[in-house]
Parts: structure tokens; C-alpha cells; sequence
């Protein structure tokens, strides 16, 4: 099992030329503004404060870069925060768009909100993400919030908005600790995944 020990930041990104280039594999989390992006990466690091945990939405447009020992996590901007103008989301759109063609992200893992049906915009960022071919996982945030019974309800739901199945969305509580686990053996899988192909699934040299 992957063990994630002294995660560190390494750099923001706010243009595709600070993008970084390392040797480990990148996994990328994205998701709408509020969703509980920050509080899920101080879980998975087992910390409190590595990503700021904020109660003011969408004021971070840029990629946040981790050092996570066996894999950089790279922390996306929140999108679908309604009071930013135009031109700021003109901004966050093409940082996202860069990055999602050069970034190198080898996995994703697409937040949402276990309680609200997807928004237009988890929708159009899971259909890109089918079209990227890049793999990538749901995860269904502040799964505390719901009783059992009501997280499958909503789990249901949710998978019906998406066209995937139940099965491919793993319910997590930032509080509780619940799912982190198979969200680690998730992420495990593709660190080894990326291991057996060369970086950027180039031709290997002979
Ligand atoms: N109950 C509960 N609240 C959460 C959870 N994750 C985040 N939150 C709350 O949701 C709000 C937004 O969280 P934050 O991590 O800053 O979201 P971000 O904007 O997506 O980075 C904060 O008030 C968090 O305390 C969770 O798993 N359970
Ligand atoms: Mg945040």
C-alpha cells in the first residue's frame, strides 16, 4: 500500500511556462471551487494545513504543485466560482486547458460534491476528460454529511448524471477518513502504471 509520508509543496504555477517537469508521475485534482479540494489533499497527506482549507471560494488561479514521494500532486484551479469576471475565467480556462495537453498529468481525480447533483461544469470537465484519454477517477467529497443510505442514493444519481457506473465513484469524508484508502489504491495503480511506460507515454529508446 502507498504511504504518503512529509508531502511537501513545491511551486505554483500560474502559466503553462511554470509548468515543472520531474521524473514522477503527476496526478492532477480538480474540481469545482468549494468542493473540499484543499481539505481532501491535506487528508490524503495526513496534514492540516499543506493546502490552505478556505471558507472564501475561488481565489486561487493557479496550479499548485506537491511533492507527495512517489508522485507530484498537482492541485488545479476551482472552477464554476460565479463572482469572477470574464476575463479571469478566460485566464483559469486556458491555464486548464495547457495543462491538460502539456502538463503531463498521467491520472486525474475529478471532485464532486456527494450531496448536489453534478454541475454543467463537472459534467464538461468529465467529457473532456474522456476525450483527454487521460484516466481518471471520481471521487464524491463530504461524504459525512449523508447517512449511508442517503450516500447511495446520491451515489446513484450522481453516476446516472455522469454515464458511468456506481462502482467507478469512491465516496469520501475529509473529516472521517472514509474511501482515502481506495483513493490511495487508486492513485497506487497508476504510479505503477506510469512506472511501466516511458514518461509521457513516448517510445522508450533502445
Ligand atoms: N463535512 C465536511 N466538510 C468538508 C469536507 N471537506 C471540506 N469540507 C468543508 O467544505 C468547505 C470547503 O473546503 P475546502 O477544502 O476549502 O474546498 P476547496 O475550495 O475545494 O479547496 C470548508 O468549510 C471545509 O471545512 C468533508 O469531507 N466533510
Ligand atoms: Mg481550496
Amino acid at each position: 500500500m502507498l504511504k504518503i509520508k512529509n508531502a511537501k509543496f513545491i511551486t505554483s504555477a500560474a502559466s503553462s511556462s511554470q509548468f515543472i517537469a520531474s521524473e514522477k508521475p503527476v496526478i492532477a485534482v480538480c474540481g469545482k471551487s468549494n468542493v473540499g479540494k484543499s481539505s481532501f489533499i491535506n487528508a490524503l497527506a495526513g496534514q492540516k494545513k499543506l493546502a490552505r482549507v478556505s471558507q472564501e471560494p475561488g481565489r486561487t488561479r493557479l496550479v499548485n504543485y506537491f511533492d507527495f514521494g512517489e508522485f507530484i500532486l498537482a492541485d488545479l484551479p476551482g472552477y464554476g466560482y460565479a463572482r469572477v469576471s470574464k476575463a479571469e475565467k478566460a485566464k483559469w480556462a486556458k491555464l486548464l486547458d495547457d495543462f491538460f495537453r502539456i502538463g503531463g498529468a498521467r491520472h486525474v481525480i475529478a471532485l464532486c460534491d456527494i450531496r448536489h447533483a453534478p454541475t454543467d461544469d463537472d459534467l464538461l470537465m468529465v467529457s473532456f476528460l474522456y476525450k483527454s484519454l487521460i484516466p481518471f477517477n471520481i471521487v464524491a467529497t463530504k461524504a459525512d454529511k449523508l447517512s449511508r443510505g442517503q450516500q447511495e442514493k446520491s451515489l446513484s444519481l450522481i453516476s446516472s448524471a455522469y454515464g458511468c457506473g456506481r462502482a467507478d465513484i469512491i465516496p469520501t469524508s475529509s473529516h472521517t477518513g472514509q474511501g482515502m484508502e481506495l483513493v490511495l489504491s487508486a492513485i497506487e495503480r497508476a504510479v505503477v502504471a506510469a512506472s511501466q511506460t516511458n514518461g509521457g507515454g513516448q517510445a522508450e529508446e533502445l
